[in-house]
């Protein structure tokens, strides 16, 4: 049958060789696989999680971590979605074609390395904070296949000479994510768009890299994080309408 391009850059089901054979590789292998792992471990309330958003089947928590006065709470989202797959989802989150679409914190993107199919390096700037200095984000990102029917994206800062720190008017930010996405459909039957269910895990750390106001901070992410989590989620599910499922 002949491909669509759609079906052409869909998240591999088996990591790309030209990942494999790059320096990043190891980093990249390592981090992903404990990030994915972390993702599915559940939140009870004795590891420090606190419950800040809930909407519908989204819930947010967060960890209060100050590091000299610098806020670096971790956040953990959980949702789920119907309609659409783990490898769906994945997709419209890896692939730069539709970050502007749905990324609203986003100023600038520019791809500084095409890795393989399933790895990329992102250089990012974000819209500034009011009274902190913008930032900016230099990471690479990976996509896999992992347990059944499971895809995760893995996004962690790294560097490049070409692009170094807070050369110009952005302090570099550092952060570690992982959108790790499972789906499931009733036993015995064909997953469809009618039944398919896809349960996300979205994990975040941003150390901001420098002063910013903590109170300022806390607000911004707990409006922005719910804002890109039900942001997202409905994208991907007007962005599949109508297409045939891709499992
Ligand atoms: O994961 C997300 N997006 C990915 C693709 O872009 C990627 C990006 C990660 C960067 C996350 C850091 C964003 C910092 C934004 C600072 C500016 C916010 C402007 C708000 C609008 C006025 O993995 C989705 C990311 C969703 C981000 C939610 C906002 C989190 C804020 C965290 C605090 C940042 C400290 C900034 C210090 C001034």
């Amino acid at each position: 049958a002949e491909r669509t391009r759609d079906e052409v850059e869909l998240p591999p089901p088996a990591i790309d060789n030209r990942l494999t054979v790059h320096p990043l590789w190891p980093e990249i292998d390592r981090i992903s696989t404990e990030q994915i792992q972390a993702a599915f471990e559940e939140v009870g309330g004795e590891n420090g999680w606190q419950l800040f958003a809930e909407e519908g089947d989204m819930r947010m928590y967060r960890r209060e971590v100050e590091v000299d006065g610098m806020v670096m709470d971790p956040l953990k989202a959980m949702h789920k979605v119907r309609g659409v797959s783990a490898r769906e989802m994945c997709h419209y989150f890896f692939n730069p074609r539709y970050r502007y679409e749905w990324e609203t914190t986003l100023e600038t993107m520019t791809i500084v390395e095409q890795v393989s199919r399933d790895a990329l390096v992102f250089h990012q700037t974000f819209k500034r904070i009011w009274p902190a200095s913008q930032r900016d984000a230099l990471f690479w990102s990976h996509v896999r296949a992992s347990h059944a029917n499971t895809y995760a994206v893995t996004n962690h800062s790294t560097t490049n000479p070409d692009y170094p720190p807070n050369a110009g008017a952005c302090i570099r930010l550092f952060v570690t994510v992982c959108l790790a996405c499972r789906s499931s459909w009733p036993a015995g039957e064909q997953p469809t768009r009618d039944n398919i269910t896809t349960s996300i895990a979205y994990c975040s750390t941003v150390n901001p890299g420098g002063w910013a106001p903590a109170g300022v901070l806390r607000a911004v992410y707990k409006r922005e994080y719910p804002k890109f989590l039900k942001r997202f989620t409905s994208y991907v599910v007007d962005q599949c309408r109508g297409k045939p499922l891709a499992i």
